[in-house]
């Protein structure tokens, strides 16, 4: 009779019920897994799918990065760091929804003949915006490729009239605890600080980006305007940016100062230099998924012919 009873009973209610969720989850992964590979290749035309935000005026298309293939927006602007919104890489998209960018401003002061201001719509209206596709690559070893909108930073240096005595440019973002919750926690020396040396700054490859994918910067990757300098890693393309400084001496950098022995001012890519938790030769693309293999990390992230030369005499596993 207990036989005839258990006979009686579907499978799924004499399967253990751990067993069952297991499975389950492997039948979902391994659908999963079919839908993501279906999805990748969807991927490699329609990365620009989704995208929201305003549209930039009259973007310049260029030939830079066009052989790369971008990742997805989605991904780009829900996996950030900025800890001024939250130390989660979720936070930010969350966080930032009310940040106010304008009115905006940057003050240029310092080593220069005409130290002034520039505002937001100065900026977007007086400089071509161009869209340029670039690697990107943060330390923790995520990679992602980004098509960027802006334009070279010394662009916009070089109408202040920096000096003979201009060696460094010194960057910061905006101090507003009230509008950047994470300001009230002591996590970062606020305000988020970095710094860039003169040839760095000046080379045509170091962006002010005002947008990315042909629209205006969301608040979570650095609205209204933010620096991308391409073969260094991330944390060195500060965002929100209202301080440009000129100085004859190596300025303070918020990373660095806090772990030095982590964060180097320089900062170049460099898979022969380890962080000393992690290697930094391999990095997984964003939004690939978990079982793409991980890719190897080139030196100045794939940009050694154009930028090698700003650093040669230079002991780069000392000057990380
Ligand atoms: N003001 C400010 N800028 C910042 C950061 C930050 O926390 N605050 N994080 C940096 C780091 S560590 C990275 S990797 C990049 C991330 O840029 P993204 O979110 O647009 O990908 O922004 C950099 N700029
Ligand atoms: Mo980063």
């Amino acid at each position: 009779m207990i036989i005839k009873t258990k006979k009686a009973i579907p499978s799924s209610d004499i399967t253990d019920q751990a067993v069952w969720e297991q499975r389950r989850t492997f039948i979902k992964s391994a659908a999963l897994l079919g839908s993501g590979i279906a999805s990748w290749h969807i991927s490699l035309n329609s990365y620009a799918e989704d995208i929201t935000g305003k549209a930039l005026p009259d973007v310049q298309k260029t030939t830079i990065g066009n052989k790369l293939t971008p990742t997805a927006f989605k991904h780009v602007t829900s996996y950030n760091n900025f800890y001024e919104f939250g130390v989660n890489k979720g936070d930010p998209i969350e966080n930032s929804k009310d940040f106010q960018t304008r009115p905006w401003t940057i003050k240029v002061s310092g080593e220069c003949e005409a130290p002034g201001e520039i505002g937001i719509e100065d900026i977007l209206a007086g400089f071509t915006q161009e869209e340029r596709i670039y690697r990107f690559r943060c330390v923790e070893a995520w990679a992602m490729v980004v098509p960027w909108n802006g334009f070279s930073l010394g662009d916009l240096l070089k109408r202040f009239k920096p000096t003979s005595k201009a060696k460094y440019v010194a960057f910061q973002t905006l101090n507003d605890p009230e509008q950047m919750p994470g300001q009230k926690r002591n996590i970062l020396d606020w305000p988020y600080r970095e710094g860039l040396t003169i040839e760095e700054a000046m080379h045509p490859l170091t962006m002010l980006s005002t947008g990315l994918y042909g629209v205006e910067l969301p608040n979570q990757n650095g609205a209204p305007v933010r620096l991308v300098v391409p073969w260094k890693y991330g944390f060195k393309s500060i965002k929100s940016i209202v301080g440009i400084h000129f100085t004859d001496t190596m300025p303070y950098t918020t990373w660095s100062d806090m772990a030095a022995d982590e964060y180097g001012f320089y900062a170049n890519v460099n898979p022969d230099v380890s962080h000393p938790r992690w290697s930094q030769k391999y990095h997984r693309q964003l939004g690939a998924g978990v079982f793409a293999r991980k890719q190897p990390t080139e030196l100045f992230n794939g940009y050694a012919d154009e930028v090698a030369s700003l650093y040669s005499g230079l002991d780069l596993k000392k000057n990380y």
